[in-house]
């Protein structure tokens, strides 16, 4: 069961125009297994878009394909309940909305960060580590909404993943305070939404190429277990990662996991 620090708190920000949602009504958490698990319940008994719900610690935080996510306190841990045209079909476009609202956040945060990059699918770098991950999944029972989780690592991250972490405090200093971290997500990913709502996936794949790491270079994508080599080329229209194998021809690939460049082979990340 979940402990509640406070029920509903009201909208942190609503920024909407003409048929555009009026986002963010928030349920925040001390502890919980997962905020998707927390979302997706609320989505299937109806909640509305814009539910938002925040923990300061998950016990159970997933990542894709059901691993793990160090979810410790004082880093940032969300999950929004969306209710985007074309339902579940939307997923890809919030999942790379909200990877460049991270990306876009963490330089808000930090003015003279390294270098922030975006890692195929969703996941966001800070110079070359990972910092931040992003699941985007369909609510039952029809997939109507669907629910975006996004974990920043603002105090700590773990040691010894397969693909490195960091986050995004700094020796000397202060990390980010999480309260002031959701309120610059928020309005980023707002910025996004309603953009892809009215301009489509094109200026969200032109920006994400704009800061995707190792474009044009070799890489290797794990798909189920198979590994290909081949040249990162880019994204297609829809969000697939498009591997040049050479002679092979170009490979689309829709689900899988890049790994640690130069390091491939070992492991998945
Ligand atoms: C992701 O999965 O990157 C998506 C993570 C989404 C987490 C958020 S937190 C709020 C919401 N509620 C949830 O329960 N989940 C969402 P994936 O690409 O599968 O990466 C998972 C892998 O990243 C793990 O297998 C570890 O190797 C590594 N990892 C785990 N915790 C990490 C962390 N805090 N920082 C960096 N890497 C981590």
């Amino acid at each position: 069961m979940a402990s509640h620090s406070s029920d509903t708190d009201p909208v942190i920000l609503s920024e909407s125009g003409p048929g555009l949602p009026a986002l963010y009504r928030r349920v925040a958490l001390d502890e919980v297994p997962s905020t998707n698990d927390e979302a997706l319940g609320l989505a299937a008994g109806g909640a509305e878009e814009g539910t938002l719900v925040t923990a300061r610690r998950q016990t159970r935080g997933r990542g894709r394909r059901g691993r793990r996510w160090h979810s410790p306190e004082g880093n940032l841990h969300l999950s929004l309940v969306l209710r985007p045209p074309g339902g579940a079909g939307a997923a890809v476009a919030i999942a790379f909305a909200a990877a460049l609202a991270v990306a876009e956040s963490i330089e808000d945060l930090l003015p003279d960060a390294d270098p922030v990059e975006v890692k195929w699918p969703n996941d966001v770098l800070l110079g070359g580590r990972k910092a931040a991950g992003v699941l985007v999944e369909a609510a039952p029972p029809d997939g109507a909404a669907v629910v975006l989780g996004v974990g920043v690592n603002l105090a700590s991250a773990p040691a010894g993943t397969p693909y490195p972490a960091t986050a995004l405090a700094r020796p000397g200093a202060p990390p980010p305070a999480v309260e002031e971290a959701l309120a610059v997500f928020c309005r980023r990913f707002l910025d996004r939404y309603n953009r892809w709502r009215k301009e489509g996936f094109a200026p969200l794949r032109r920006d994400w190429l704009g800061r995707a790491r190792g474009l044009g270079q070799p890489l290797a994508v794990d798909v189920e277990g198979r590994r290909f080599d081949g040249t990162f080329t880019g994204i297609d229209e829809d969000g697939a990662l498009c591997l040049d194998l050479g002679a092979g021809g170009v490979k689309k690939i829709t689900a899988g996991d890049v790994g640690v460049p130069d390091g491939i082979g070992t492991a998945p990340c």
